[in-house]
C-alpha cells in the first residue's frame, strides 16, 4: 500500500523503490518538502500568492496512487502562510487517468470502506479547504481523476479534454466522492448514463453541461488557470472563505436556514476592515469597474 497507509520502514522502502523513477522530477521547493515524487508544487505571482500543484506521474498517466492521494490531503492541510488560491493540473498528456488499478489488490469490505473514506478526506482538503483551487483539465479526466477535479472550485479544460467514469466496466464504484459532487455539477442522471453506457464527454460536451466553467485552446489551460487563481487571490478573505465554505451549503440547506446564514454572513463581511477600505476605494473613483466580457 501507499503512504496513506506507510506504517513501517519497509513500506517506505518499497514505497520508494516503486517510485524510483519519479525521484529524477524537478524537485518542488522547500516548503512543500513532505510531498511524494508523483506531486510537484512551486509558487507564483510576485507574492507567491497561487501556488501550482501538479501530478507528475506522467508515465502511468497520473493514476492517483496511494502516496499521490496522501500527498494531496498533506498538500492541503498545510499550505504555506501566504498562499491565496491553487492551481491544481496534470504533466503530460493526460490531466488523470483516475485510481491506481494496479493497487487495487484484495481488500476485505471494510478496507474498501477505509480506502474511500481516505479519498474523501484528501479531497474534502480542497473542497473545504483554505483557499479557492482552479483545476486545469486536459486529455483524460476519468474515474478518479474526474472527481478529483470536480473537489476543485473553478475548472478549465482544454480542447483534448474528455471525461469518462469507467468504474462500471472495472465492476467497481466511484469511491472518491462522485456521487457526492458529480449530481450538483452535471445531474443524477447524466452521471448514471456515463456509469452505465460508459461513456466519454469531449471537452465541448463537458463545457455545455457545466462540468467546466472555461473552454480553452490545447496549452492555454495553465495560463488560463493562473489568471484566474490570481484573480481569486485578490479578493478579500472573508468573501473567498464565504464562497467556499457557505454558499455550498447554503445551497444544500432548506432555504429559511440559507436565507438567515446569507445575512449573517453579508454581516460579517460588510463589517471587515477590507470590505470597507474596498467600498471606499470605489466611491473615490479607485477601485475597479464590473468590466463587459
Ligand atoms: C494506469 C492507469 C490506471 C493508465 N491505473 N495504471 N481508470 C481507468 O479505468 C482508466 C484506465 N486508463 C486508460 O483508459 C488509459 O490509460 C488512458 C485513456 C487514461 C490513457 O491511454 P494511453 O494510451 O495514453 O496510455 P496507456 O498506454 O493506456 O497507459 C500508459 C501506462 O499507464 C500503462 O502502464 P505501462 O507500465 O504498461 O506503461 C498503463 O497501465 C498505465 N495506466 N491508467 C494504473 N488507472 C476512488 S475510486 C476511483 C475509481 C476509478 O478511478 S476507476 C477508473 C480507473
Amino acid at each position: 500500500m501507499g503512504a496513506g497507509y506507510l506504517r513501517g520502514t519497509a513500506d517506505r522502502v518499497k514505497w520508494r523503490r516503486d517510485h524510483r523513477m519519479l525521484m529524477t522530477a524537478p524537485a518542488s521547493s522547500a516548503e512543500f518538502k513532505d510531498l511524494p515524487p508523483t506531486l510537484h508544487a512551486e509558487r507564483r505571482g510576485a507574492h507567491g500568492e497561487v501556488a501550482v500543484l501538479k501530478l507528475v506521474r506522467a508515465e502511468k498517466r497520473n493514476a492517483l496512487d496511494d502516496a499521490t492521494v496522501h500527498g494531496i490531503e498533506t498538500f492541503f492541510s498545510a499550505l504555506p502562510a501566504g498562499i491565496r488560491a491553487v492551481v491544481l493540473a496534470g504533466e503530460g498528456e493526460h490531466f488523470s487517468a483516475g485510481l491506481d488499478l494496479a493497487e487495487l489488490s484484495e481488500r476485505d469490505v471494510f478496507a474498501g470502506v477505509e480506502h474511500s473514506r481516505f479519498w474523501h478526506r484528501a479531497f474534502e482538503r480542497i473542497e473545504f479547504g483554505t483557499v479557492p483551487v482552479v483545476a486545469v483539465l486536459h486529455g483524460a479526466v476519468v474515474g478518479g481523476g474526474l472527481e478529483l477535479a470536480a473537489a476543485a472550485h473553478v475548472r478549465v479544460a482544454e480542447r483534448s479534454a474528455f471525461y469518462a467514469l469507467p468504474e462500471t466496466s472495472r465492476g467497481i464504484f466511484v469511491g472518491g466522492g462522485g456521487s457526492v459532487r458529480l449530481p450538483p455539477l452535471i445531474g443524477t442522471a447524466r452521471m448514471m448514463d456515463m456509469m452505465l453506457t460508459g461513456r466519454t464527454l469531449s471537452a465541448e460536451e463537458g463545457h455545455a453541461i457545466g462540468l467546466t466553467h472555461y473552454l480553452v485552446a490545447n496549452g492555454e489551460g495553465l495560463a488560463k488557470g493562473l489568471d484566474l487563481a490570481h484573480r481569486i487571490a485578490g479578493n478579500a478573505p472573508f468573501t473567498n472563505f464565504a464562497v467556499m465554505h457557505l454558499l455550498p451549503r447554503i445551497a444544500r440547506s432548506d432555504p429559511a436556514a440559507g436565507f438567515a446564514t446569507e445575512a449573517l454572513a453579508a454581516a460579517i463581511a460588510q463589517g471587515d476592515e477590507e470590505a470597507k477600505a474596498r467600498l471606499k476605494a470605489f466611491l473615490k473613483k479607485r477601485g475597479p469597474k464590473v468590466a463587459r466580457s
